[in-house]
Protein backbone atom coordinates (compact mmCIF):
# COMPACT_ATOMS: atom_id res chain seq x y z
CA UNK A 1 0.00 0.00 0.00
CA UNK A 2 1.66 3.22 -0.38
CA UNK A 3 2.39 5.65 2.30
CA UNK A 4 0.19 7.94 3.30
CA UNK A 5 1.08 11.89 2.31
CA UNK A 6 1.92 14.09 5.14
CA UNK A 7 2.23 18.12 5.00
CA UNK A 8 4.67 19.51 7.40
CA UNK A 9 3.11 22.67 8.42
CA UNK A 10 5.87 24.90 9.83
CA UNK A 11 8.94 24.15 11.13
CA UNK A 12 9.73 20.47 12.29
CA UNK A 13 13.39 19.57 13.73
CA UNK A 14 15.48 17.40 11.42
CA UNK A 15 14.85 14.31 13.60
CA UNK A 16 10.84 14.69 13.70
CA UNK A 17 11.74 14.64 9.76
CA UNK A 18 13.40 11.72 9.66
CA UNK A 19 11.32 9.62 12.04
CA UNK A 20 8.23 10.82 10.32
CA UNK A 21 9.73 9.53 6.67
CA UNK A 22 10.19 6.34 7.68
CA UNK A 23 6.15 6.44 7.93
CA UNK A 24 5.13 8.90 5.21
CA UNK A 25 5.61 10.81 2.23
CA UNK A 26 6.57 14.00 3.36
CA UNK A 27 5.66 17.12 1.53
CA UNK A 28 6.65 21.09 3.00
CA UNK A 29 4.68 24.08 3.17
CA UNK A 30 6.48 26.42 1.02
CA UNK A 31 4.88 29.19 2.10
CA UNK A 32 1.63 31.01 1.18
CA UNK A 33 3.01 33.07 -1.72
CA UNK A 34 3.47 29.59 -3.41
CA UNK A 35 0.57 27.77 -1.66
CA UNK A 36 -1.55 27.70 -5.60
CA UNK A 37 0.65 25.80 -7.34
CA UNK A 38 1.48 23.43 -4.15
CA UNK A 39 -2.05 22.98 -3.38
CA UNK A 40 -2.56 22.17 -7.27
CA UNK A 41 -0.09 19.28 -7.53
CA UNK A 42 -0.27 17.89 -3.23
CA UNK A 43 -3.71 18.63 -2.18
CA UNK A 44 -5.83 15.44 -3.62
CA UNK A 45 -2.96 13.01 -1.53
CA UNK A 46 -2.28 14.61 1.33
CA UNK A 47 -4.14 12.83 4.51
CA UNK A 48 -2.13 14.42 7.59
CA UNK A 49 -0.71 17.17 8.45
CA UNK A 50 1.89 18.20 11.69
CA UNK A 51 1.67 21.77 12.57
CA UNK A 52 3.24 23.89 15.94
CA UNK A 53 0.55 24.51 18.22
CA UNK A 54 1.48 28.36 17.97
CA UNK A 55 1.35 28.37 14.23
CA UNK A 56 -2.20 26.07 13.79
CA UNK A 57 -3.67 25.30 10.39
CA UNK A 58 -6.02 28.23 8.80
CA UNK A 59 -9.36 27.11 7.36
CA UNK A 60 -8.25 27.66 4.40
CA UNK A 61 -6.34 24.68 3.99
CA UNK A 62 -8.48 22.91 5.88
CA UNK A 63 -10.92 23.21 3.24
CA UNK A 64 -8.51 23.14 0.11
CA UNK A 65 -7.07 19.53 1.32
CA UNK A 66 -10.47 17.40 0.67
CA UNK A 67 -8.34 14.25 1.30
CA UNK A 68 -7.21 15.33 4.77
CA UNK A 69 -8.02 13.25 8.05
CA UNK A 70 -6.06 14.04 10.99
CA UNK A 71 -3.79 17.36 11.77
CA UNK A 72 -1.48 16.44 14.54
CA UNK A 73 -0.07 19.60 16.86
CA UNK A 74 2.73 19.82 18.40
CA UNK A 75 1.60 21.24 22.11
CA UNK A 76 -1.48 21.13 24.18
CA UNK A 77 -2.74 24.15 23.49
CA UNK A 78 -4.44 24.26 20.08
CA UNK A 79 -6.14 27.64 19.67
CA UNK A 80 -5.03 28.13 16.25
CA UNK A 81 -6.58 25.14 15.05
CA UNK A 82 -10.18 25.41 14.32
CA UNK A 83 -11.32 21.93 15.99
CA UNK A 84 -14.47 22.31 15.66
CA UNK A 85 -14.77 23.55 11.90
CA UNK A 86 -12.24 19.95 11.77
CA UNK A 87 -14.50 17.67 13.50
CA UNK A 88 -17.51 18.73 11.23
CA UNK A 89 -15.34 17.72 7.99
CA UNK A 90 -14.59 14.28 9.76
CA UNK A 91 -11.03 15.74 10.59
CA UNK A 92 -9.40 14.50 13.73
CA UNK A 93 -7.26 17.09 15.55
CA UNK A 94 -4.64 16.05 18.13
CA UNK A 95 -2.43 17.55 20.69
CA UNK A 96 0.25 16.51 22.65
CA UNK A 97 -1.14 16.82 26.61
CA UNK A 98 0.75 15.52 29.91
CA UNK A 99 4.24 15.17 28.56
CA UNK A 100 4.41 18.35 29.31
CA UNK A 101 3.44 18.82 32.81
CA UNK A 102 5.96 17.99 35.05
CA UNK A 103 8.57 21.27 32.68
CA UNK A 104 5.70 23.61 32.51
CA UNK A 105 5.18 23.38 36.50
CA UNK A 106 8.92 23.83 37.44
CA UNK A 107 8.82 26.87 35.31
CA UNK A 108 6.00 27.98 36.95
CA UNK A 109 7.57 27.38 40.09
CA UNK A 110 10.62 28.78 39.44
CA UNK A 111 9.14 32.00 37.79
CA UNK A 112 7.02 32.53 40.91
CA UNK A 113 10.29 32.34 43.02
CA UNK A 114 12.32 34.71 41.04
CA UNK A 115 9.68 37.41 41.47
CA UNK A 116 8.89 36.55 44.70
CA UNK A 117 12.30 36.56 46.05
CA UNK A 118 13.47 38.96 43.65
CA UNK A 119 15.93 36.80 42.20
CA UNK A 120 16.81 38.40 38.67
CA UNK A 121 17.04 41.62 40.42
CA UNK A 122 19.35 40.63 42.57
CA UNK A 123 21.75 39.07 40.26
CA UNK A 124 21.49 42.68 38.57
CA UNK A 125 22.27 44.32 41.62
CA UNK A 126 25.24 41.55 42.15
CA UNK A 127 26.58 42.42 38.94
CA UNK A 128 26.23 46.13 38.60
CA UNK A 129 28.47 46.26 41.52
CA UNK A 130 25.77 47.58 43.73
CA UNK A 131 26.12 45.02 47.02
CA UNK A 132 29.64 46.14 47.38
CA UNK A 133 28.89 50.09 47.12
CA UNK A 134 25.43 50.06 48.30
CA UNK A 135 25.59 46.95 50.78
CA UNK A 136 23.00 44.36 51.04
CA UNK A 137 19.54 44.91 49.09
CA UNK A 138 16.16 45.34 50.31
CA UNK A 139 14.15 42.20 51.27
CA UNK A 140 12.02 39.83 49.09
CA UNK A 141 9.00 37.88 50.26
CA UNK A 142 8.69 33.88 50.91
CA UNK A 143 5.74 32.23 49.43
CA UNK A 144 4.92 29.67 52.65
CA UNK A 145 1.83 30.15 53.88
CA UNK A 146 0.77 32.23 50.96
CA UNK A 147 -2.52 31.75 49.16
CA UNK A 148 -2.11 30.54 45.53
CA UNK A 149 -5.11 31.02 43.76
CA UNK A 150 -5.29 28.74 40.37
CA UNK A 151 -6.80 30.25 37.28
CA UNK A 152 -7.35 26.82 35.80
CA UNK A 153 -6.63 23.45 37.62
CA UNK A 154 -6.14 20.90 34.44
CA UNK A 155 -3.44 18.71 33.94
CA UNK A 156 -0.87 21.46 34.16
CA UNK A 157 -2.68 23.12 36.53
CA UNK A 158 -2.38 20.23 39.15
CA UNK A 159 0.92 19.67 38.88
CA UNK A 160 1.72 23.30 39.74
CA UNK A 161 -0.92 22.80 42.94
CA UNK A 162 0.28 19.53 43.70
CA UNK A 163 4.10 21.32 43.89
CA UNK A 164 2.77 24.54 45.53
CA UNK A 165 2.11 22.37 48.02
CA UNK A 166 5.45 21.50 48.92
CA UNK A 167 6.20 24.95 49.89
CA UNK A 168 3.91 25.41 52.10
CA UNK A 169 1.09 27.10 50.17
CA UNK A 170 -3.18 27.27 50.24
CA UNK A 171 -4.16 26.54 47.00
CA UNK A 172 -7.62 27.50 45.68
CA UNK A 173 -8.63 27.32 42.15
CA UNK A 174 -11.03 28.90 39.51
CA UNK A 175 -12.65 27.02 36.99
CA UNK A 176 -15.74 26.62 35.43
CA UNK A 177 -16.35 23.13 36.66
CA UNK A 178 -15.54 22.01 40.07
CA UNK A 179 -13.50 19.35 40.45
CA UNK A 180 -14.92 16.14 42.84
CA UNK A 181 -11.38 14.53 43.25
CA UNK A 182 -9.76 17.60 44.89
CA UNK A 183 -9.87 19.19 47.96
CA UNK A 184 -8.81 22.49 47.03
CA UNK A 185 -11.65 25.60 47.70
CA UNK A 186 -13.03 26.00 44.60
CA UNK A 187 -14.33 29.79 43.17
CA UNK A 188 -16.84 30.05 40.63
CA UNK A 189 -16.22 33.38 40.87
CA UNK A 190 -12.56 34.89 39.35
CA UNK A 191 -13.09 38.04 41.08
CA UNK A 192 -14.05 36.68 44.56
CA UNK A 193 -10.98 34.81 44.45
CA UNK A 194 -8.34 37.24 43.44
CA UNK A 195 -9.92 39.32 46.30
CA UNK A 196 -8.79 36.79 49.12
CA UNK A 197 -5.56 35.60 47.34
CA UNK A 198 -1.60 36.44 47.86
CA UNK A 199 -0.78 35.35 44.38
CA UNK A 200 -2.83 34.43 41.07
CA UNK A 201 -1.29 31.80 38.72
CA UNK A 202 -2.93 31.41 35.05
CA UNK A 203 -2.70 28.48 33.46
CA UNK A 204 -5.89 28.08 31.10
CA UNK A 205 -6.04 27.27 27.25
CA UNK A 206 -6.46 30.54 24.98
CA UNK A 207 -8.48 30.93 22.48
CA UNK A 208 -12.43 33.14 22.56
CA UNK A 209 -13.57 31.59 25.95
CA UNK A 210 -10.62 32.64 28.00
CA UNK A 211 -9.98 35.80 26.39
CA UNK A 212 -9.47 38.80 29.01
CA UNK A 213 -11.04 36.26 31.85
CA UNK A 214 -8.12 38.31 33.84
CA UNK A 215 -9.57 42.12 33.19
CA UNK A 216 -9.01 45.28 35.57
CA UNK A 217 -11.58 44.48 38.13
CA UNK A 218 -9.44 40.90 38.84
CA UNK A 219 -6.41 42.69 38.67
CA UNK A 220 -7.28 45.28 41.22
CA UNK A 221 -8.81 42.58 43.75
CA UNK A 222 -5.27 40.96 43.69
CA UNK A 223 -4.25 44.51 44.50
CA UNK A 224 -0.89 46.24 45.35
CA UNK A 225 0.56 43.47 47.68
CA UNK A 226 -0.57 41.01 44.99
CA UNK A 227 1.70 38.81 42.79
CA UNK A 228 0.38 37.71 38.73
CA UNK A 229 2.09 34.68 37.32
CA UNK A 230 0.73 33.99 33.68
CA UNK A 231 2.28 30.66 32.01
CA UNK A 232 -1.15 29.88 30.26
CA UNK A 233 -1.81 32.52 27.01
CA UNK A 234 -0.93 35.83 26.80
CA UNK A 235 -5.09 36.34 25.15
CA UNK A 236 -6.08 35.26 28.93
CA UNK A 237 -4.81 38.34 30.13
CA UNK A 238 -5.95 42.14 29.50
CA UNK A 239 -2.30 43.20 28.89
CA UNK A 240 -2.95 46.61 28.68
CA UNK A 241 -4.59 47.02 31.91
CA UNK A 242 -1.88 44.89 33.57
CA UNK A 243 1.03 46.87 32.55
CA UNK A 244 -1.05 49.88 33.35
CA UNK A 245 -1.62 48.35 37.16
CA UNK A 246 1.92 47.72 37.77
CA UNK A 247 2.58 51.16 36.30
CA UNK A 248 0.63 52.76 38.69
CA UNK A 249 1.07 50.68 41.42
CA UNK A 250 -2.13 49.07 41.81
CA UNK A 251 -0.84 45.06 41.29
CA UNK A 252 2.35 44.33 43.36
CA UNK A 253 4.63 42.20 40.84
CA UNK A 254 4.21 39.93 38.09
CA UNK A 255 5.98 36.95 36.04
CA UNK A 256 5.04 36.45 32.86
CA UNK A 257 6.16 33.55 29.93
CA UNK A 258 3.04 34.61 27.62
CA UNK A 259 2.02 37.71 25.81
CA UNK A 260 -0.75 38.92 23.75
CA UNK A 261 1.70 39.78 21.03
CA UNK A 262 4.41 37.13 21.06
CA UNK A 263 7.11 38.01 20.21
CA UNK A 264 6.34 41.04 21.13
CA UNK A 265 6.65 42.07 24.28
CA UNK A 266 4.92 45.54 26.06
CA UNK A 267 8.17 48.15 26.09
CA UNK A 268 6.93 49.28 29.64
CA UNK A 269 7.54 46.35 31.02
CA UNK A 270 11.32 45.64 29.86
CA UNK A 271 12.07 48.31 32.89
CA UNK A 272 9.88 47.20 35.34
CA UNK A 273 12.16 46.05 38.34
CA UNK A 274 9.43 44.00 39.77
CA UNK A 275 8.47 41.69 36.55
CA UNK A 276 10.26 38.95 35.35
CA UNK A 277 9.85 38.15 31.68
CA UNK A 278 10.50 35.04 29.71
CA UNK A 279 10.35 34.31 26.00
CA UNK A 280 7.72 31.42 25.89
CA UNK A 281 10.00 28.71 27.32
CA UNK A 282 7.30 27.27 29.95
CA UNK A 283 8.07 23.57 28.07
CA UNK A 284 11.29 24.30 26.17
CA UNK A 285 13.87 21.66 27.54
CA UNK A 286 15.50 19.31 24.69
CA UNK A 287 13.98 16.48 26.89
CA UNK A 288 9.90 17.77 27.28
CA UNK A 289 10.03 19.05 23.77
CA UNK A 290 11.50 15.73 22.29
CA UNK A 291 8.46 14.01 24.13
CA UNK A 292 5.92 16.58 22.45
CA UNK A 293 7.58 15.56 19.10
CA UNK A 294 7.56 11.82 19.98
CA UNK A 295 3.69 12.05 20.33
CA UNK A 296 3.07 14.07 17.41
CA UNK A 297 4.49 11.25 15.45
CA UNK A 298 2.98 8.33 17.69
CA UNK A 299 -0.31 9.97 16.89
CA UNK A 300 -0.10 10.20 13.06
CA UNK A 301 1.56 6.65 12.85
CA UNK A 302 -0.72 5.24 15.09
CA UNK A 303 -3.39 6.60 13.52
CA UNK A 304 -2.57 5.41 9.86
CA UNK A 305 -1.40 2.26 11.23
CA UNK A 306 -3.91 1.10 13.73
CA UNK A 307 -7.13 3.23 12.84
CA UNK A 308 -6.53 5.29 15.91
CA UNK A 309 -4.57 8.15 17.39
CA UNK A 310 -3.36 8.68 20.70
CA UNK A 311 -4.32 12.25 22.36
CA UNK A 312 -7.65 13.36 20.03
CA UNK A 313 -8.67 16.78 21.44
CA UNK A 314 -11.87 16.36 23.35
CA UNK A 315 -13.95 18.19 20.14
CA UNK A 316 -12.75 15.34 18.11
CA UNK A 317 -12.88 11.87 20.52
CA UNK A 318 -16.50 11.31 19.05
CA UNK A 319 -14.90 10.22 15.56
CA UNK A 320 -12.21 8.00 16.97
CA UNK A 321 -13.76 4.45 17.43
O1 LIG B 1 -13.32 25.41 33.08
P1 LIG B 1 -13.00 23.96 33.18
O2 LIG B 1 -13.75 23.30 34.29
O3 LIG B 1 -13.05 23.24 31.86
O4 LIG B 1 -11.45 23.91 33.69
C1 LIG B 1 -10.37 24.12 32.83
C2 LIG B 1 -9.87 25.58 32.85
N1 LIG B 1 -10.61 26.42 31.91
C3 LIG B 1 -11.27 27.54 32.26
N2 LIG B 1 -11.41 28.15 33.43
C4 LIG B 1 -12.19 29.27 33.46
N3 LIG B 1 -12.79 29.79 32.38
C5 LIG B 1 -12.67 29.22 31.17
N4 LIG B 1 -13.27 29.74 30.09
C6 LIG B 1 -11.87 28.01 31.07
N5 LIG B 1 -11.55 27.19 30.05
C7 LIG B 1 -10.77 26.21 30.58
O5 LIG B 1 -8.49 25.48 32.44
C8 LIG B 1 -9.15 23.40 33.39
O6 LIG B 1 -9.11 23.53 34.80
C9 LIG B 1 -7.99 24.17 32.78
C10 LIG B 1 -7.44 23.53 31.52
O7 LIG B 1 -6.90 22.28 31.84
P2 LIG B 1 -6.48 21.20 30.71
O8 LIG B 1 -7.49 21.18 29.63
O9 LIG B 1 -6.14 19.94 31.43
O10 LIG B 1 -5.19 21.86 30.06
P3 LIG B 1 -3.64 21.72 30.48
O11 LIG B 1 -3.06 20.52 29.90
O12 LIG B 1 -3.52 21.95 31.95
O13 LIG B 1 -3.05 22.98 29.67
C11 LIG B 1 -3.56 24.29 29.92
C12 LIG B 1 -2.98 25.30 28.96
C13 LIG B 1 -2.87 24.90 27.48
O14 LIG B 1 -4.09 24.93 26.81
C14 LIG B 1 -1.93 25.94 26.95
O15 LIG B 1 -2.61 27.15 26.70
C15 LIG B 1 -0.99 26.16 28.14
O16 LIG B 1 -1.65 25.59 29.28
O17 LIG B 1 0.20 25.43 27.90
Amino acid sequence: MARPQILLYGPMSGEVRERLAQHFVIREWPGSEHAEPFLAEHAPSIAGVATGGDIGLPNEIIDALPALRIIAGYGVGYERIDAGHAAERGILVTHTPDVLNDEVSNTTIALLLAVTRRIVAYDRYAREGRWAREGSPPLAHGIAGKRVGMVGLGRIGMTIAQKLGVFGCEVVYHSRNRRDDVSFQHYPDLIAMAGGCDILIVITPGGAATRHLVDRPVIDALGPKGTFINVGRGSVVDERELVAALAEGRLGAAGLDVFEDEPNIPPELISMDNVVLLPHVGSATVETRAAMAGLVIDNLVSFFEHGKAITPVPECRHLQP
